[in-house]
């Protein structure tokens, strides 16, 4: 009978109304179209012409276009073997040799880039999708399909593409009981005590998500990690997920255990220099590989946050990811080594130390270890200026690494459209080379030269029906990728097309949504950190504000430690006259930081203690100023409601539903954050709310009395 209706309604071209929906599609919904949209894709996928015998990598690309065409059409089109007029003509040119004739320019397209056209075939006008391999086709197949459900004109194609960056992964904080280390969608999708054997279908769509956007690789288990990962069990479990992965062109890394050895071999130490050592590496090498031929490699956190490392036996971060990558070498394997370090028995300031650490060690790492940077020098936070580890290691490829999960920014409940963050990490200038060493050529090895490059997002993806936890979330899994294969990409632009494909492509409803989506992450710095303020998130699992606490064993860890609040001011002097961390940082930057003239409001209290009355830019005090970033944060999110409360006709009821009450759990939080912090500030500065200010709903005792204790992700 559904069929029946939706059959009617695609014969009177009508748009059938919106239905439930639960996210689960994620950006490849393939709805279908309405009669004009319809007749547009209709005409340029008459039929498709395939190789005759296609390997697994093409038949998910044959897989997807049939899928994608009867769900936007109402029915997959007809194979021809022929070039045909409307044809879609889908090959490499050693598979379809007819195509060798095009002289098309594949060659700088590399293995994973495509080629889209729109040319006249054996007398035929028909659209050719074609790569130098069939993953390629994959993603062409996939940017074809994002061309016909955004509504692109299809029958003057002339487009190719190919990735900036080789190594485009998720990172996966999951652990072997299926919690996930701050993920807040459910439990792991890895359903570790059922594989090797089962392997859920949800897999394989995780996969065909992935490909679509250009992720792959997937490092499946948490940094900090269990050894058992390693045990040949885990091993099988992991190699079930690397076959179910390698059609769509995605590899499978394991985060290690650098004290494997001692743990699973019954080695008496760890230490990277003991042969025993490195032949217990090189033999788990090995029988990895055997299960799992085309295995990424390993990603490493070591000596960070109670991990163990090379430094449990005095050895540097190079000898220990040098003797990983000399056991992964005969099988082409990398070692990514996170930066991500610091030390409670450090006394220099946090944000200086992964810096102190690492640049000595530059030019010291094997020609197979890339490491791995988190885009600011403290830990993910709203806003960071990036680390200055980039631009000041020109021997070592660096990964930038970022969170797509949102730690501090909400958790899943919160709308935060994380693109203009990731844009503003891979855009900042380090001045490395002179103007213009942007962050994205150093990680795209541009900058100096190197062969090996890589990004890495960690992933906010759970076993939740949406996947991630809410339908705005998977906004920042599609412009992760997007932006890993591009990172010229605009934010503004992979919003609208998310929203087209996730919702509609009606303007009415696309470019209020992008608005809404392009202003969420600077109302987030607004009503949790704002002006440079940072990590002043309650301790542990991270929920809500707690800039009183000071108390905790370790200094770096607590919210007093980075706004330096006191009754004269606020904010941490990183300039020669305090930490001084400006100094790591090329000179044009530095300056530009140290100086209060230059500085901005973003990092203004990140890099300068100042007092409460410090004149701003715009002439009102800095206490003012605070305070009323507070409240522009929890008045943009009031905005956001409403915009969204518009929107209900455009959408189906589940999904709008769940959007409202997620914006005003956001709305009730913006306010949270904004009351406890002035509560808290104000007892400091002892100053006067500005005129029109509302007071905190609360004395400061209730906000330090709130507890959480089964927030999740912890
Ligand atoms: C995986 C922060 C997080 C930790 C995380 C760590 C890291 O400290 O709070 O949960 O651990 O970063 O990136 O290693």
């Amino acid at each position: 009978m559904t069929r029946l209706l939706l059959a009617l309604a695609l014969l009177l071209g009508i748009a059938p109304a919106a239905h439930a929906e639960d996210g689960y599609d994620l950006w490849l919904r393939y709805r279908p179209l309405a009669a004009a949209p319809r007749a547009v894709v209709a005409a340029q996928a008459a039929a498709i012409l395939a190789p005759a015998d296609p390997s697994p990598s093409l038949r998910a690309a044959l897989g997807e276009l049939d899928r994608g065409l009867a769900g936007l059409l109402g029915a997959p089109p007809p194979r021809a073997t022929t070039p045909r007029a409307g044809a879609l003509v889908i090959g490499t040119p050693a598979e379809l040799p007819r195509l060798t004739a095009l002289g098309l320019p594949l060659a700088r397209l590399g293995d994973e880039g495509y080629l889209i056209r729109s040319v006249t075939l054996d007398g035929a006008a028909v659209t050719v999708i074609a790569a130098n391999t069939d993953i390629g086709l994959l993603h062409g197949a996939f940017a074809w399909l994002r061309l016909a459900q955004t509504g692109a004109r299809l029958d003057d194609l002339d487009m190719s593409s190919a990735p900036r960056i080789a190594i485009r992964m998720l990172d996966h904080w999951d652990n072997l009981d299926r919690s996930v280390e701050r993920g807040y969608a459910g439990q792991s999708i890895w359903d570790w005590w059922r594989l090797p054997d089962y392997r859920d279908p949800r897999y394989t769509d995780y996969a065909r998500a992935n490909a679509s956007i250009g992720i792959n690789g997937a490092v499946l288990n948490n940094v900090n990690a269990a050894p058992d990962m390693l045990t040949p069990r885990f091993i099988a479990k992991a190699a079930a997920l690397a076959d179910v992965f390698r059609p769509y062109g995605i590899k499978v890394w394991l985060s290690v255990n650098f004290a494997s050895p001692k743990v699973l071999g019954g080695l008496p130490t760890a230490d990277p220099l003991d042969p025993q050592v490195a032949a217990w590496w090189r033999a788990k090498a090995d029988e990895i590989y055997a299960a799992i031929p085309d295995f990424g490699g390993f990603l490493v956190k070591a000596n960070s946050e109670g991990q163990p490392g090379p430094g449990d036996y005095h050895r540097s971060h190079a000898e220990g990811a040098n003797m990983l990558a000399a056991a992964l070498r005969p099988h082409h394997g990398i070692v990514i080594w996170r930066a991500f370090v610091y030390s409670a028995d450090n006394a220099e300031d946090r944000p200086r130390q992964a810096y102190s650490e690492f640049k000595p060690l530059d030019g010291r790492f094997a020609a197979n270890v890339i490491l791995q940077v988190k885009n600011g020098p403290v830990d993910f936070q709203p806003r960071e200026p990036f680390s200055p580890l980039f631009g000041a290691m020109p021997e070592t490829p660096l990964a930038l690494e970022v969170q797509i999960t949102k730690e501090y920014l909400g958790f899943a409940t919160h709308l935060v459209y994380l693109a203009p963050l990731f844009e503003e990490a891979l855009d900042a200038d380090t001045y490395a080379k002179g103007k213009g060493s942007t962050v994205a050529k150093v990680i795209e090895g541009r900058l100096d030269g190197h062969a090996l490059s890589a990004i890495a997002g960690v992933a906010n993806i759970g076993s939740d029906r949406d996947w991630t936890g809410s339908d705005f979330n998977q906004a920042n899994w599609y412009a992760f990728g997007r932006l890993a294969w591009n990172p010229d990409l605009s934010s503004r632009t992979i919003a609208e097309e998310w929203i087209k494909q996730t919702f509609t492509t009606d303007p009415a409803f696309v470019a209020p949504v992008a608005a809404m989506m392009m202003g969420s992450r600077q109302a987030a710095v607004d009503y949790m950190t704002p002006l440079g303020l940072a990590h002043q998130m309650a301790t542990g699992h991270h929920y809500g504000p707690a800039p009183w606490v000071g108390d905790l064993d370790r200094p770096e860890w607590n919210p007093t430690y980075y706004n330096r609040a006191d009754a004269n001011g606020i904010g941490f002097d990183r300039t020669a006259s305090g930490s001084d961390a400006v100094a790591q940082y090329a000179p044009p930057v530095a300056r530009r930081f140290a100086d209060l003239g230059t500085v901005g409001d973003d990092y203004l209290l990140w890099f300068h203690h100042l007092p409460w009355g410090y004149r701003m830019a715009s002439g009102d005090s800095l206490w003012n100023t605070l305070v009323s970033r507070y409240g522009r944060g929890v008045d943009a999110v009031a905005a956001m409601q409403r915009t969204w409360a518009g929107l209900d006709r455009y959408v189906d009821r589940e999904r709008y539903a769940k959007a409202a009450t997620f914006l005003a759990i956001q709305h009730r939080e913006a306010g949270w954050w904004r009351d406890a912090s002035i509560a808290y500030f104000q007892s400091l500065s002892k100053l006067p709310l500005p005129p029109g200010a509302r007071p905190p709903a609360h004395d400061l005792d209730y906000y330090k009395a709130l507890r959480f204790p089964y927030a999740p992700g912890h």
